[in-house]
C-alpha cells in the first residue's frame, strides 16, 4: 500500500473536472424523456379526439407530471434560506507545528471548496435581510477528504446544550398556532424562552447589534463558534477557534433599511453575492485561528468548551493561515445550494473534536437530518457533496445508489477480496481519534464553569461604540415592542439588567416600563435548580479584558477605507450634466465600483449636451437603500425629481441611513425641498456640495463614501 504521508498538493480545479462529470447542456440537443426517448410533441396530451378525454397511456404525460409532483425537498429545519459559491482556500502561512491536516501544509496550496451563507429562522424563500444570525459554512474538497467548517458570523450561540436547540428553533420559528411572524425573533415565544435562558445574554447582545444585519456576505465575519482541535504529526493537540476576516470589512445596514430592503429586493443579499462574482469582484476572507496550548485549557475566566464565550483577541491574537476566495457561482441553485450537505463532523485526520456539549449534540444532528432532507444514506454520492479523494468501503445499497460496487465482498475481514479495501496506519492518512483521557461519572449536569452568563455579554457592550450601543437599545425597544405579554418584556429587562443597568434603564424607557428591582426567580428558565439538577445559579464573572476593538463593527481592524464593489445611484433627469455623470461613473470604475443611473423612467435620459444616458433603474424599480451612496448631477429639471414622491424618498433614506450623498450644481435646490432640511448643518461631512458644475467632486465624494456611513449624522436624527 503507498504511503501517503507526504503534504498533499490539490489541485483547485479538481472539484469543478469532478462535478463536470454530471452537467449537462441542452444546447442543440433533441427532447427527450427521461428514458432517452425523441419527444415529437411537448405541448399536446394525448387524447381520444381533440375534445376528449386525456389517455392513461400517455406515458410522456405521465412522466412529465410525475416528476413535476416530485421536485420539492425538505428545507432545512435552520438555516433553509441561503446561498452559495465556488472557490479556493490557499494557504498563506501553514501551520504544520499545529496539525497534520495535508491542506494546511504548504504555503501556496489550493483547495477547492463550496461556501453556503444563510439566515436561519425564515423558510427558503424568505428574505435575506432579518434580524438574525448568519450562517458561513465552508465545505473544504482535500485530498484527505470532505472538511466542513459550519459556522456562523457571530461567534457564540445562544445555549450551552444541544438538548435545548429544539425549544430555541420552535421558540423563534413561525409561532405554532397562526405561522407568523416569518423570519423574525420579534416575537412572544421567541423572548419568552430567551427571557427564561439567562445563558443567552452574549448572545442576545450579538443579535441585538448591527452584525444581525449585514450589508452583505461579503462584508461579514465568519467564527467556528466551538472551541476545536488541531492535532499534529507528533500526535500533540491544541485548542482551536476558527475566525473568516472578510477582506472588505465587517458591515451593516441600518434596521430601518433593513425593512425596507425586505421590501423592494428580498434577494438583496443572494443577487449581492451572486452580481460580484459575475463582476469578477471576487469575495475574499482570510481564514484565522486562535491556537490555545493544552496546558493552558483552565488559565482563562471562562471555560474554552463553553460556547457561549469568545476568546478575547487581547488574550489570544488570531494567527491567519490562509484565504478564501469565491470565484465561481453554482451552474444550478438546487443541485449545488440546496443540495449541499453540511456536517460539523466531516473532518480530516489532524482536526478533532472538543466536549463542547453543543458541539457534540450537532454530530448527531448533521447526518439525520441529510436522510430526511437528502432521501436516504447515499448523499455522499450527490455531486456536490462527492470527495474528491477517493472513496472506498463495505457501505452498500440504500435508495439511489449511484456507485456500482464490483466484486463478491463487501465485508471485512476478507480473505476473497484481500481483505481490500485495507486499512490505513496514522502514517498512511489513517483517522485516529485524539487519544484524550476521560475519567468521569455520567451525569445530567452542567459544569459549574458554565454558570457565568454575563460577564461576556457587559464586554460585547462595552466594546462598543456609543453609535452601536444606540443601535442596540432601538434594537430591544423594537424586539421588545412586538412582544405582547408585559411580563415578558420585563423580565427580559431584568435579564438585561444584569449586563447593563444603563441599557436596562434605556430599553426600558422606550416601552414606558420600569426595569425591575429584582430579576425574576428563579433566573434559570423559571423552573427550580434542583427539577433541572443545575446546582448553580446564573452568575457574573467580569472579563479580565474590558473592551475588545474587534467586537465592534465602526471599530473593526477588519474595516478598511475602501468603496471595492460599493453600488452608488446616480439619480438622472432630461438635462443632466453628462460631463458630470460619466466622471462620476468612471471614478466609480477605478475603485472597482459601480454607478447606477435612476431616472423617473427607463430608456434613456437626454443630457445637457444633447446626448443620451441609458437608465439602469427606475424610482419605481429600485430605491436608495440598495445602494451604498448617492450622487446628483447637476442641470437637470429639477420639477421631475421634486413633484416625483418616489425620487424625493430615495434622497430622504439615503439621508437617514447616514450615507454620503454628492449634489452638483442646481440639484443642490433640491435638498431645500427634502424632508430634513431643516436637519442639515455644515458640519456634516457625508453631503458633498458644489454648486460650480466645472468642478470634479468625484475624489471628496469617493473619499466620503470610504467612511462607510456618516453616523454623526445619526444625532441629527
Ligand atoms: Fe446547526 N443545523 N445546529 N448550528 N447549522 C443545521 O443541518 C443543529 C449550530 C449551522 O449551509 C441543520 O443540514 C443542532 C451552531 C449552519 O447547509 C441541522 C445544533 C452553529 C447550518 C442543524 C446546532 C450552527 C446549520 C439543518 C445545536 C454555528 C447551515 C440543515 C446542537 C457554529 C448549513 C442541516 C448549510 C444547519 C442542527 C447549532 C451552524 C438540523 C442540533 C452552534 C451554518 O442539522
Amino acid at each position: 500500500m503507498k504511503q501517503n504521508n507526504k503534504p498533499y498538493h490539490v489541485d483547485q480545479e479538481a472539484k469543478q473536472r469532478d462535478l463536470s462529470t454530471n452537467k449537462s447542456d441542452s444546447t442543440n440537443k433533441f427532447l427527450t424523456t427521461n428514458q432517452g426517448v425523441r419527444i415529437n410533441d411537448d405541448n399536446n396530451s394525448l387524447k381520444a379526439g381533440d375534445r376528449g378525454p386525456s389517455l392513461l397511456e400517455d406515458f410522456i404525460l405521465r412522466e412529465k407530471i410525475t416528476h413535476f409532483d416530485h421536485e420539492r425537498i425538505p428545507e432545512r429545519i435552520v438555516h433553509a434560506r441561503g446561498s452559495g459559491a465556488h472557490g479556493y482556500f490557499e494557504v498563506t502561512n501553514p501551520i504544520p507545528q499545529f496539525t497534520r491536516a495535508g491542506f494546511l501544509q504548504e504555503a501556496g496550496q489550493r483547495t477547492p471548496v463550496f461556501a453556503r451563507f444563510s439566515t436561519v429562522a425564515g423558510f427558503r424563500g424568505s428574505t435575506d435581510l432579518a434580524r438574525d444570525v448568519r450562517g458561513f459554512s465552508v465545505k473544504f474538497y482535500t485530498q484527505e477528504g470532505i472538511y466542513d467548517l459550519v459556522g456562523n458570523n457571530i461567534p457564540v450561540f445562544f445555549i450551552q446544550d444541544a438538548t435545548k436547540f429544539p425549544d430555541l428553533v420552535h421558540a423563534v420559528k413561525p409561532e405554532p398556532h397562526n405561522e407568523i411572524p416569518q423570519a423574525a425573533s420579534a416575537h412572544d415565544t421567541f423572548w419568552d424562552f430567551i427571557s427564561l435562558m439567562p445563558e443567552s445574554a452574549h448572545m442576545i447582545m450579538w443579535l441585538m447589534s448591527d452584525r444581525a444585519i449585514p450589508r452583505s456576505y461579503r462584508m461579514m465575519e465568519g467564527f467556528g463558534v466551538h472551541t476545536f482541535r488541531l492535532v499534529n504529526a507528533q500526535n500533540e493537540s491544541f485548542f482551536v477557534k476558527f475566525h473568516w476576516k472578510p477582506k472588505l470589512g465587517t458591515h451593516a445596514v441600518v434596521w430601518d433599511e433593513a425593512q425596507k430592503i425586505s421590501g423592494k429586493d428580498p434577494d438583496f443579499h443572494r443577487r449581492d453575492l451572486w452580481e460580484a462574482i459575475e463582476m469578477g469582484n471576487f469575495p475574499e476572507w482570510e481564514l484565522g485561528m486562535q491556537i490555545v496550548d493544552e496546558a493552558d485549557e483552565q488559565k482563562y475566566e471562562f471555560d474554552l468548551l463553553d460556547p457561549t464565550k469568545i476568546i478575547p483577541e487581547e488574550l489570544v491574537p488570531v494567527t491567519i493561515v490562509g484565504k478564501m476566495v469565491l470565484n465561481r457561482n453554482p451552474d444550478n441553485f438546487f443541485a449545488e445550494t440546496e443540495q449541499v450537505a453540511f456536517h460539523p463532523g466531516h473532518v480530516v485526520p489532524g482536526i478533532d473534536f472538543t466536549n463542547d456539549p453543543l458541539l457534540q449534540g450537532r454530530l448527531f444532528s448533521y447526518t439525520d437530518t441529510q436522510l430526511l432532507r437528502l432521501g436516504g444514506p447515499n448523499f455522499h454520492e450527490i455531486p456536490i457533496n462527492r470527495s474528491i479523494a477517493p472513496v472506498h468501503n463495505n457501505q452498500r445499497d440504500g435508495f439511489m445508489r449511484q456507485e456500482i460496487n464490483i466484486g463478491r465482498v463487501s465485508y471485512s475481514p476478507n480473505s476473497l477480496g484481500g481483505d481490500c479495501p485495507v486499512q490505513a496506519r496514522i502514517d498512511q492518512g489513517g483517522f485516529v481519534s485524539y487519544n484524550e483521557r476521560i475519567d468521569a461519572h455520567k451525569v445530567r449536569q452542567r459544569s459549574e464553569s458554565f454558570s457565568d452568563h454575563f460577564g461576556q455579554a457587559r464586554l460585547f457592550f462595552n466594546s462598543q461604540t456609543e453609535v452601536e450601543k444606540d443601535h442596540i437599545v432601538r434594537a430591544f425597544r423594537f424586539e421588545l415592542g412586538k412582544v405582547e405579554t408585559t411580563a415578558i418584556r420585563v423580565r427580559m429587562i431584568g435579564i438585561v439588567a444584569q449586563i447593563d443597568a444603563g441599557l436596562a434603564e434605556k430599553v426600558a424607557a422606550g416601552l414606558r416600563l420600569t426595569v425591575p428591582a429584582k430579576p425574576e426567580q428563579p433566573m434559570n428558565y423559571g423552573v427550580s435548580p434542583e427539577r433541572r439538577g443545575l446546582e448553580q445559579e446564573p452568575k457574573l464573572v467580569p472579563s479580565s479584558v474590558e473592551a475588545s476593538q474587534a467586537l465592534s463593527m465602526i471599530n473593526n481592524p477588519t474595516v478598511k477605507p475602501t468603496i471595492a464593489s460599493r453600488k452608488v445611484a446616480i439619480v438622472c433627469a432630461d438635462g443632466v450634466d453628462e460631463n458630470a455623470v460619466l466622471a462620476m461613473k468612471s471614478a466609480l470604475i477605478r475603485e472597482s465600483a459601480k454607478g447606477c443611473v435612476i431616472a423617473p423612467y427607463l430608456g434613456h435620459v437626454q443630457t445637457n449636451q444633447g446626448g443620451a444616458i441609458p437608465v439602469d433603474f427606475s424610482f419605481l424599480t429600485s430605491s436608495s437603500v440598495l445602494f451604498d451612496a448617492v450622487y446628483i448631477p447637476g442641470g437637470m429639471d429639477l420639477n421631475e425629481l421634486s413633484q416625483n414622491p418616489d425620487a424625493m424618498d430615495f434622497i430622504s433614506d439615503a439621508y437617514r441611513h447616514c450615507k454620503v450623498i454628492g449634489v452638483h450644481g442646481n440639484s443642490i435646490e433640491l435638498l431645500s425641498g427634502a424632508a430634513f432640511a431643516s436637519k442639515l448643518t455644515n458640519e456634516d461631512e457625508g453631503i458633498i456640495m458644489d454648486e460650480d458644475m466645472e468642478n470634479d467632486i468625484t475624489a471628496n465624494f469617493i473619499s466620503a463614501m470610504a467612511g462607510h456611513r456618516v453616523w454623526a449624522r445619526e444625532a441629527q436624527l
